[in-house]
């Protein structure tokens, strides 16, 4: 395999990352046992797609975790959902688009619309903008999620609505987990690195927000995504 550079928000939270989408593909990695060199960037727009993360590989600089998924999938051979049934495999894709198109509005809006996210944005813009340029770069950095979010809908409505939408998301993962390991086999699948990606990050982050709290309530939900982090390569032959 050429060499792999690996672009993702810097770590925060605990986690190695605070980017859901790189979460995902890092774990990914992991699993796929495929090496990389780990760049922080916190500027999205300077990816190839003006979002997070990117990799370089192979002379190309590629943007979207899905896009960079398929591709070093099909060079290293490792398909994380190959052992699965075409039901599984649908759910699996099914989960994944719910928590990435969906989901992933209720996160962005809670740490970017939420008072206490905004807190949160504060102390990160001043990790990219030092000094007197941190509050006014922390304040363009919420308009600009406001607005995209605004755009896709899920702004127009009140805070409630918002946070009933992200737990009704989180009762349908967890009915679904029941008392399985992983969402749809035994071992994880794509659906489980992309909850693992979303809710991630929101099982960890300090700020009182009510979707991220609704995550901290549910201890199975908790315990699962600490299973998912740490799942080993061999877990995929164990299907
Ligand atoms: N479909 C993309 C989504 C990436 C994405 O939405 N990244 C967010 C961070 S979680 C981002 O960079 N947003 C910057 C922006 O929208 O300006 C993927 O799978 O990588």
């Amino acid at each position: 395999m050429p060499k792999l550079t690996v672009s993702t928000f810097s770590p925060d939270w605990g986690l190695p990352t605070s980017g859901p989408f790189a979460l995902k593909l890092l774990k990914w990695l992991d699993l796929a046992n495929i090496p990389y060199d780990h760049v922080f960037e916190d500027v999205p727009s300077k990816g190839p797609k003006g979002k997070s993360p990117w990799i370089e590989f192979d002379g190309e600089r590629i943007g979207d975790s899905e896009v960079i998924i398929e591709l070093l999938a099909r060079r290293s051979g490792f398909n994380i959902d190959a052992g699965l049934t075409e039901e599984q495999r649908a759910l699996s894709h099914t989960l994944r688009r719910m928590l990435e198109e969906h989901f992933h509005m209720l996160l962005e809006w809670e740490l970017f619309v939420h008072p206490a996210g905004i807190e949160a944005v504060r102390g990160m813009a001043a990790r990219v903008a030092p000094g007197i340029v941190a509050a006014p770069v922390a304040a363009m950095i919420c308009r600009h999620f406001r607005t995209q979010l605004t755009a896709r809908g899920i702004a127009r409505h009140d805070a409630a609505t918002i946070a009933a939408k992200g737990k009704a998301d989180l009762d349908a993962i967890e009915a679904i987990l029941g008392d399985k390991p992983f969402l749809v086999a035994s071992h994880p699948s794509m659906a489980d690195l992309s909850a693992y990606g979303l809710l991630g990050p929101m099982a960890a982050w300090p700020m009182p927000t009510p979707v991220a709290d609704s995550i901290k309530s549910r201890p199975g939900l908790l315990a699962y995504l600490q299973r998912v982090a740490e799942a080993k390569a061999e877990a995929r032959v164990a299907a």
